[in-house]
């Protein structure tokens, strides 16, 4: 296949861009550098730099037989991403390319509104694209778990029948996201589904939860192939930021009483998820939502057992309860399915202590890159 991947320097993006490649697929890359300018206007930097995409590519080439082509630019611009969908002319477009830090969204009226331009504009643009230049085109459009927020009935995948007054139809499952960063990803989801039933585009909606993880397969000898791995108070996810708390000898900073569950994957899961997604594309006018994590677990959960896995290291690990900088229900129901991936084939990669002894045991090898001014919360969202 030739594979787009929007957002291909990311966290995400560059490891699906070596996968792909890896798995003999045509890749191309496309990042405008727009996290890492964040980071770097925010002393959010991750744990250790990343070469820039065009570069990576060059190193991944360079120790393989496939290759990446990165290209810059900013797919707001719909002048530029039109062009580049024209010349690529792809099967499948993954879109990654979109802020996805949810307190940088809840940070001040810039970061909300840049989090809310970008993210629409984008998503807007790749469906045009698609109409005007790709129209067999796959998108796979990555949401999040976030959309749902934590409702007090079971979570569906995408979608809920309703039967109201004697009669039923089927509708999106209702959404409630906790922050703007996943307010624009329902916007992305409407426009999706407007579009879907309007042109007939084909699309995967993935609605992921927090990913955790840093070696993939294209990786593991390769360190200087590592994606950008953040454990800031903005970029990085619960569990990337405990191992590195737990490396740096700073208590894990569970947010209010860490009862909030979620559910969690690893990145191999997430390469392995958008494998299974771009090869088993939806039919024409069809937008297949599924949800995409492998397993629950509370804040505590997952604090408990970062510190198990940091003792049989020989380490001490804290947790410490801190006041929740932001507005989430702490306590409540959380049953989500996530029977799509597993019809598929996906055959989970869960957090066993060898995994977490790997991501310590790595954090600890780059313990002076840490810088503590990083951890804790720096604002609160209301
Ligand atoms: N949390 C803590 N302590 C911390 C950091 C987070 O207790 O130091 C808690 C949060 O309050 C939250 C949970 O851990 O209840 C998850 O937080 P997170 O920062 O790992 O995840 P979130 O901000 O929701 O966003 C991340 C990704 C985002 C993705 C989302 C999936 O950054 O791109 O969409 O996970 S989900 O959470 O399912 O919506």
């Amino acid at each position: 296949m030739r594979i787009l991947i929007l957002g291909g320097d990311g966290y995400l993006g560059w490891p699906a861009a070596m996968h792909f490649a890896a798995a003999g697929h045509t890749v191309q890359a496309v990042d405008n550098y727009a996290r890492r300018r964040i980071a770097e206007e925010n002393n959010a930097q991750p744990l250790f730099a990343t070469p820039e995409l065009e570069q990576r590519a060059r190193i991944f080439q360079a120790g393989s037989d496939h290759r990446v082509e990165a290209v810059i630019g900013d797919c707001a611009d719909y002048g530029f991403l039109a062009g580049a969908v024209r010349s690529f002319s792809p099967d499948a477009i993954i879109h990654l390319a979109e802020q996805p830090s949810a307190p940088y969204s809840m940070m001040d009226f810039e970061a909300a509104r840049y989090t809310l331009n970008n993210n629409l504009n984008t998503t807007f643009n790749v469906l045009w694209t698609i109409h005007e230049h790709a129209p067999q085109c796959h998108l796979i459009k990555l949401g999040t778990m976030g959309e749902y927020g934590t409702p007090d009935i079971d979570i569906e995948e995408g979608w809920i029948d309703i039967s109201h007054k004697g009669r039923s139809d089927r509708f999106l499952f209702p959404r409630q996201p906790g922050s703007l960063y996943h307010t624009s990803k329902v916007f992305d989801t409407d426009l999706i589904w407007f579009y879907v039933r309007t042109w007939g585009i084909r699309c995967s909606d993935l609605m992921q939860g927090p990913v955790y993880g840093l070696f993939t397969e294209q990786s593991k000898q390769r360190p200087e192939l590592l994606p950008n791995f953040h454990y800031d108070d903005l970029f990085g996810t619960v569990l990337n930021r405990f191992v590195v708390q737990a490396a740096a000898g700073v208590p894990m900073t569970v947010y209010g009483k860490g009862s909030q569950v979620r559910g969690y994957l690893n990145l191999v899961d997430t390469l392995q998820c958008l494998t299974l997604a771009a090869g088993n594309p939806p039919g024409e006018g069809e937008l297949r939502i599924l949800n995409q994590f492998t397993e629950t677990f509370s804040v505590v959960e997952l604090a408990e057992r970062v510190k198990a896995a940091a003792a049989g290291l020989g380490m001490a690990a804290d947790i410490k309860h801190i006041a929740n900088p932001r507005k989430e229900r702490e306590e409540h129901y959380y049953n989500p399915r996530s029977d799509g991936f597993k019809a598929l084939g996906l055959k989970p990669h869960l957090l066993t202590a060898d995994v977490l002894a790997e991501m310590i045991d790595y954090a600890v090898s780059l313990s002076d890159n840490i810088d503590v001014s990083r951890i804790h919360p720096r604002f609160a969202w209301s």
